[in-house]
């Protein structure tokens, strides 16, 4: 018998058709509201995008689990999941180094002022103007918050770019040979580029703010690829404004895809579309682990990925 499953967000077309040819009926959350069809929904699938809360768990009687197609799962309340008994499963491991590679691109973008150049050929303006000089990236010193898998993949690419590596997170690794610090404040005043990794939710939630920034100083940039929430919005932008940091570079935002207009104006800026796991073969790999996940659940067979709360 085919199983019922929502999608909870919109998902990528080789998501959906996996999901279609592996026969499985899949029900859009905006579309179906009558009560006798929610119940017949056993499992939610979603991309890291995905909102799932308790008003929404409280309309899906029967669901016993939740399939994020991304690493992130903050918008997922994991604790009323819980309570329900419900599993939750995300998608780690397959996107790190796609994640690691747009840290790293972004760095040099922001650092080496790549857009900038680019629009400067594009506008003719190298006719009768020279660029202006950058800063050195290779052997300045790189920040990483959070020392999770993407910390330790953006660690090892910023090794052979010769710099020097320090961290926070909730505590000091004893397998990296990296620099320890307590806090972001202190970290930041010890770095170049502070690049956050952190996941994204209530413990991370405008963990970037004042203090931070103005650490990072005037010659320092900020690098984000987590989630907009690690980052206090409109103190980012102010400090940008101000040049109390050098510049930003974001793949994130706070209300994306709607990005505030003054951010977008701003000339120290690299932004780019949440795209970094957004490859052909990371997203299938995503793809094909979310499906292991709902196969595994419904062959009754140990889950390949839950998340740790889950674990
Ligand atoms: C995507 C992500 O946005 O994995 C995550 O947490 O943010 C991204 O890979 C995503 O979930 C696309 O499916």
């Amino acid at each position: 018998m085919a199983q019922e499953i929502m999608q909870v967000s919109p998902l990528p077309p080789f998501m959906m058709n996996a999901l279609q040819e592996a026969d499985y009926i899949v029900h859009d959350h905006t579309h179906i509201k009558d009560p006798g069809a929610l119940s017949k929904v056993t499992a939610l699938v979603g991309t890291g995008a995905a909102k799932v809360d308790k008003k929404l768990l409280s309309m899906l009687p029967n669901v016993k689990l939740i399939v994020i197609c991304g690493v992130g799962y903050d918008g997922v309340d994991v604790v009323a999941a819980k309570e329900r008994g419900i599993v939750v499963t995300h998608t780690p491991g397959v996107l790190t180094d796609d994640v690691a590679d747009l840290a790293m691109s972004l760095l040099l973008s922001i650092g080496r002022r790549i857009p900038q150049a680019d629009k400067f050929v594009r506008n003719g303006d190298w006719v009768d103007d020279e660029f202006a000089l950058t800063h050195k990236v290779s052997g300045s010193r790189l920040g990483i918050v959070g020392m999770g898998r993407i910390g330790r993949a953006i660690a090892k690419r910023a090794s052979a770019f010769d710099m020097p590596i320090s961290y926070t997170g909730r505590e000091a690794k004893t397998d990296v040979p990296y620099a320890f610090y307590k806090t972001a404040t202190e970290l930041a005043a010890a770095v170049d580029y502070l690049v956050v990794a952190v996941p994204g939710g209530d413990n991370t939630s405008n963990l970037i703010g004042a203090s931070v920034l103005q650490a990072l100083g005037n010659k320092g940039y900020l690098i984000n690829i987590a989630r907009g929430s690690v980052v206090n919005q409109s103190v980012l932008v102010q400090a940008l404004k101000d040049k109390a940091i050098a510049g930003a570079a974001l793949d994130v935002f706070w209300d994306e895809p709607i990005i505030d207009p003054e951010l977008r104006r701003l000339p120290n800026v690299v932004l780019t579309p949440h795209i970094a796991s957004a490859t052909v073969e990371t997203r299938q790999a995503m793809a094909a682990l979310a499906l292991a996940n709902l196969q595994a659940f419904y062959e009754k067979r140990a889950l390949p990925t839950p998340v740790p709360e889950c674990q």
